[in-house]
């Protein structure tokens, strides 16, 4: 069965506890339990992770390889920041889909570069907690399922 890892990076543990304005209102761990259902109802595997740690979330996109078909990655602020996640995703060679709740082109101008974005297949951002699901469905687009 296909498996796809959903990977979150700093501060998105808070998701629904502040902020809701711009990351609305669901905690992760209901967007975990929503990303696991959609793959359900989908046909594959969902399995979630999230860290605060750069280094963790290097170690996690490394395991992926060969344990994992692809990765939703929403790195939060090391979007901006990390060639360590940038090297990371280009040593283990699998798809990724950068994915942001807000869109990050419409807000302060340091959020605009994202070192996630030249080694993605694609990006999705803007549209909250639905965007989700819709990195899924591109994901599972590329790797050849139901799109
Ligand atoms: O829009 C996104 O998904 C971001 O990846 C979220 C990051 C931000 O640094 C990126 O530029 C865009 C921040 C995540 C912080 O999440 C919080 C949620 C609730 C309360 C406080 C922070």
């Amino acid at each position: 069965m296909t498996s796809v890892l959903v990977l979150n990076g700093p501060n998105l543990n808070l998701l629904g506890t502040r902020q809701p304005e711009i990351y609305g209102a669901t905690t992760l761990p209901q967007v975990e339990e929503l990303c696991r259902e959609y793959g359900v109802k989908n046909g594959y595997d969902v399995t979630c992770a999230q860290s605060n740690h750069e280094g963790a979330l290097v170690d996690i996109i490394h395991a992926a390889k060969g344990t994992h078909d692809g990765i939703v990655l929403n790195a939060g602020a090391y979007t901006h920041t990390s060639i360590a996640l940038h090297d990371a995703i280009l040593g283990t060679e699998l798809p990724v889909v950068e994915l942001h709740l807000s869109n990050i082109h419409a807000r302060e101008t340091f959020r605009h570069h994202s070192y996630i974005a030249p080694v993605a297949i694609g990006m999705i951002c803007g549209f909250g907690v639905a965007g989700y699901t819709l990195a899924l469905d591109a994901l599972i687009g590329h790797l050849g399922g139901r799109t």
